[in-house]
């Protein structure tokens, strides 16, 4: 068989009356969806809005190009995420999130009835109002009366607060442009500064397969400021590579890779997390070890 000399044109093609999608991964690798139905699309002062019905993945979220998340497969990432922190932290009551606009983490955090008040700040207020409009299950619980939803720049929120949150959780687009700084370490420190003492951090660090290196830098950079940081895995079937990886730091002298994770309540049912995933997710295969060393 003669091999096509010509591939189809991404990020997007018509092809016999369909519409194709692409989010290239390398030059020549990426995840395509058929998209059945744009439902919103926009270009922000910070981005460019993407919210489409796709045939298999349920809805799905891109920002600039890039997958967020689908309906079929983001309770693994948004669980791990955020039951992570919680389920270790003694009595977490205070939760920031910075970026999440589609609401995933604050829907998981929203489940541990030691929450009293998750802050999300996101920069973008049109992610927050066409994920309201057009993802319900996803941003579900953003009218909490526990939430509070502030449109600004997480940089500017961080270097402010003090002493402030007993878990913050970074729930970012890839760590370019506008999401560069908060992979950066004047970032860290002040992350580590707005955490309660006991106090935990998270935050996505990308995949191992395309971007190893970045992981390694992340880690490098993260260490400069919390004495510890631990990484753990999740799949990500729509996301780069399909494994993502997480950071976990503590403010305090603790490693928190080592502490015995809570259940949840009862009647909480997790699709992905659970005790056991929760301590096999910090087992890490040698060559991503690798990276992070
Ligand atoms: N934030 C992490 C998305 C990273 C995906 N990168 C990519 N597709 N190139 C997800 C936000 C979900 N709340």
């Amino acid at each position: 068989m003669e091999l096509k000399k010509t591939p189809p044109a991404p990020p997007a093609v018509l092809h016999q009356g369909e519409f194709w999608f692409t989010e290239l991964h390398a030059p020549g690798t990426g995840i395509t969806f058929r998209v059945k139905q744009v439902l919103y699309f926009a270009r922000t002062p910070f981005q460019e809005i993407a919210l489409v019905e796709t045939s298999d993945m349920g809805r799905a979220l891109f920002l600039d190009g890039t997958v967020q998340l689908t309906e079929r497969d983001e309770f693994i990432y948004h669980e791990m995420m955020v039951h992570v922190p919680l389920c270790i932290h003694p009595r977490p009551r205070r939760v920031l999130i910075v970026g999440g606009g589609d609401g995933g983490c604050v829907r998981e955090a929203l489940r541990h009835p030691e929450v009293e008040e998750v802050t999300l700040v996101e920069i973008d207020g049109e992610v927050v109002d066409c994920c309201r409009k057009h993802l319900p299950l996803t941003a579900s619980r953003l009218d909490d009366p526990r939430v509070r939803v502030l449109i600004e720049d997480g940089v500017k929120f961080m270097k402010r607060s003090r002493g402030a949150f007993d878990v913050i959780i970074v729930d970012s687009t890839d760590p370019v442009g506008m999401a560069g700084p908060l992979t950066r370490e004047g970032f860290f420190r002040a992350a580590r500064r707005a955490l309660t003492p006991q106090g935990l951090y998270a935050a996505q660090s990308q995949g191992p397969i395309f971007d190893g290196k970045e992981i390694g830098r992340i880690a490098r950079t993260a260490r400069k400021a919390f004495r510890h940081v631990s990484h753990f895995l999740a799949p990500a079937p729509t996301y780069p590579g399909g494994l993502w990886s997480f950071i976990l730091a503590a403010r305090g002298a603790r490693n928190p890779a080592a502490l015995r994770p809570r259940p949840l309540p009862r009647g909480e049912k997790t699709r992905y997390y659970s005790a056991g995933v929760h301590r096999a997710a910090f087992v890490l295969p040698p060559f991503v070890r690798d990276f992070i060393q």
